[in-house]
């Protein structure tokens, strides 16, 4: 019933379409929309069907998915039905991917377009640029306050050094990922100056207020994300006269999605980066979408509403391009974002493994893997067609996100335990090598995060500063170690700039007003290319690192096993230094691989019965993937040396 309604309501829709739209081919774009049209129509409906104007939104809302399918190029199309017909496309364990700022990495997009040689050298077939839209010359949060979402930042470069770029990309096998920040604008954005203004059509793209009343009912049940540098959830604008709310920096207003026409706004905006030649758009903060009073204001059904529909709406324009979701939130949530009645993903294709992050960083403190197989094991089981971003580092702090009940079943109090791992993160624990800095401390709830580079907060900036040689072996060890895990998990892997070459924490910041009080900057440097160049200088660090991930980046992609298609198993065993599972051939049971990882500085063992029929092999040998070696096996036991793996 509904379903014929929806298709006559289609029809009534496509006659309306203005004839400048309608005169062009649309063959593909009407086949999806017909396939997609009852799901998007149910949405927008759950979303907005109280309104007066519902049916001209609706309306407005095919207009642009045909006019961004009009401007699409036919490369893309073409593209597209590839995809279409290989849907499983991105499981592969093909895709090892680096995050990056083209700005720290390389001076702009088109110095960027002399270093692709680069990443073909290390084995990265997927770069994600972080925020290159138009943001203020001040504070941006490093690109997060967008002020304008259809131009690139001068200091980047412009579109058509994007496009110079991604063209490259493209002859190279190269996947483009860029940043869409959903969840709010700058200040500094055209609407919000709008709204500043006194137009009232803008100030309800926002949450204004003129008292504080509702600020009040909201504060009630939000959390603060940066309490220090931006405590409270809503800003006073002295011009507007009227309360904003502002989740993240006081500079970064947040979008109101009870209005269909931010969300057909922001369609547009994620249509326009699909057709500049993104792969693979990573959505913002995507767990903020909508605010009720009385909730959190994160991970609401809503917001899981806006992705589907979002979702739903470029499978009809640009089919091809897949979502990231970053949502960094408690482990129960994270999976939902994949979509979750769904027997296929309907939101986002990927997801920030953010658990799988935090709880590598807890066995690096401990030295053991007791909290990260116990969360581990508490990881839902994700969606087909659905893949983990597995990181080690990011941009951004390190919060430990973690279940507190697992962190009771791994045999430790929770509050204690937190604290533990800040200070040892932080090397205010005795005897820890750790150089990380406390971000976003909160002194009324106690909570911490931690910034820093991969290589102080493993310990190798103490090493080379004391000159003790056995820390600095195993600082290198622990960063292999480390991004063993990413590449062997399941999942894209994604590495973060300058981790290659053990790039130490990078005080420059501290010099510009408008990052000093975020010291999340001390991990986001300008590659320094002398010390890149000594990847090619054996007995260095960078040479140590930069070609063990070569290898081990080489290795994953020539074994199938590696592919995410849920097929992981993990394995408890007796040794608690020992992080263990299983990755199978889901059509062939004896193709398998076993992943041993030790996060003790000393050598352990792995009694070979513990890990069941996983320690049989053929030709009475086991065999090293990694080192094309056989490793050390005593009296039954397999031998792992310190921060070592399998
Ligand atoms: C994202 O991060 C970005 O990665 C940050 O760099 C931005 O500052 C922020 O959004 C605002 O645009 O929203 O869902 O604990 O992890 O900063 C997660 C909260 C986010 C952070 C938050 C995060």
């Amino acid at each position: 019933m509904y379903e014929q309604l929806s298709h006559s309501l289609l029809n009534e829709i496509l006659n309306q379409i203005k004839p400048e739209i309608s005169k062009q081919d649309l063959r593909h774009f009407y086949t999806r929309l017909g396939a997609n049209f009852y799901a998007i129509h149910d949405l927008f409906n759950k979303l907005y069907g109280k309104r007066a104007d519902f049916d001209q939104q609706m309306l407005k809302l095919v207009e642009t998915m045909a006019r961004q399918y009009i401007k699409r190029s036919d490369a893309l199309k073409d593209l597209d039905i590839e995809r279409e017909k290989d849907f499983n496309w991105f499981l592969s364990q093909q895709w090892v991917g680096m995050a990056l700022y083209a700005n720290g990495f390389a001076k702009d997009l088109k110095d960027m377009q002399q270093r692709l040689g680069y990443f073909s050298e290390l084995g990265v077939n997927l770069i994600h640029i972080m925020p290159i839209m138009r943001c203020p010359d001040g504070s941006s949060d490093g690109g997060y306050a967008v002020s304008d979402f259809r131009e690139i930042d001068e200091r980047v470069g412009t579109l058509d050094d994007l496009n110079a770029l991604s063209t490259s990309m493209k002859h190279r096998g190269q996947l483009l990922a860029l940043d869409v920040v959903l969840n709010h604008t700058s200040d500094e954005h055209e609407w919000a100056q709008k709204a500043r203004a006194g137009e009232t059509k803008y100030q309800d793209y926002y949450y204004t207020f003129p008292t504080r009343n509702i600020p009040d009912m909201f504060e009630e049940n939000m959390s603060e994300i940066f309490p220090e540098t931006a405590p409270g959830n809503f800003t006073w604008d002295e011009q507007m006269q009227r309360w904003v709310m502002t989740v993240f920096n006081q500079y970064q207003w947040d979008l109101n999605y009870n209005n269909p026409a931010v969300f057909i706004e922001m369609l547009d905006v994620i249509l326009f980066w699909a057709n500049q030649g993104a792969d693979i758009l990573r959505l913002d903060a995507v767990a903020f979408l909508w605010k009720k009073i009385g909730s959190n204001c994160q991970n609401e059904r809503e917001a899981h509403l806006i992705l589907q529909l979002l979702k739903d709406c470029c499978q009809v324009t640009a089919p091809g391009v897949l979502f990231i979701a970053e949502a960094i939130v408690a482990p129960n949530e994270v999976t939902k974002y994949f979509g979750e009645d769904a027997i296929i993903a309907k939101e986002c294709e990927i997801a920030y493994n953010a658990t799988f992050m935090a709880l590598m960083w807890d066995a690096v403190a401990t030295k053991n893997a007791n909290l990260l197989t116990q969360g581990i094991k508490s990881l839902p089981v994700k969606l087909e067609r659905a893949t983990w971003l597995n990181y080690v580092r990011c941009h951004d702090d390190i919060g430990l996100g973690f279940d507190d009940r697992d962190i009771i079943r791994a045999g430790y109090e929770p509050h204690s335990h937190r604290r533990f791992l800040i200070q040892y993160l932080t090397g205010k624990f005795p005897e820890s090598h750790s150089r990380g800095l406390p971000f976003a401390e909160n002194l009324k709830t106690g909570d911490a995060r931690v910034s820093g580079s991969l290589a102080s907060l493993v310990g190798l900036e103490y090493a080379l500063k004391s000159g003790d040689l056995a820390a600095e072996q195993d600082a290198i060890k622990l960063i292999l170690l480390l991004h063993s895990m990413i590449l062997a998990f399941g999942g894209i892997a994604l590495l973060y700039y300058g981790d290659e070459i053990g790039t130490l924490n990078d005080d420059a910041y501290l010099e510009d007003p408008y990052k000093m009080d975020d010291n999340r900057w001390v991990h986001r440097p300008a590659i320094n290319w002398e010390k890149a160049e000594k990847r090619h200088l054996q007995g260095t660090p960078e040479f140590a690192i930069f070609n063990g991930l070569k290898r081990m980046i080489a290795a994953r992609k020539e074994i199938d096993v590696f592919a995410d298609f849920n097929n992981r198993e993990l394995i408890d065993v007796q040794n608690p230094n020992l992080f263990v599972f299983g990755r199978y051939n889901t059509q062939n049971a004896n193709d398998r691989v076993l992943v041993v990882a030790n996060f003790n500085n000393k050598p352990q063992k792995l009694n070979i019965e513990d890990v069941g029929s996983w320690g049989r092999y053929r030709n009475g040998q086991l065999m090293d993937v990694h080192t094309r070696q056989s490793p050390e096996i005593y009296n039954n036991t397999l031998v792992i040396p310190g921060f070592g793996f399998y």
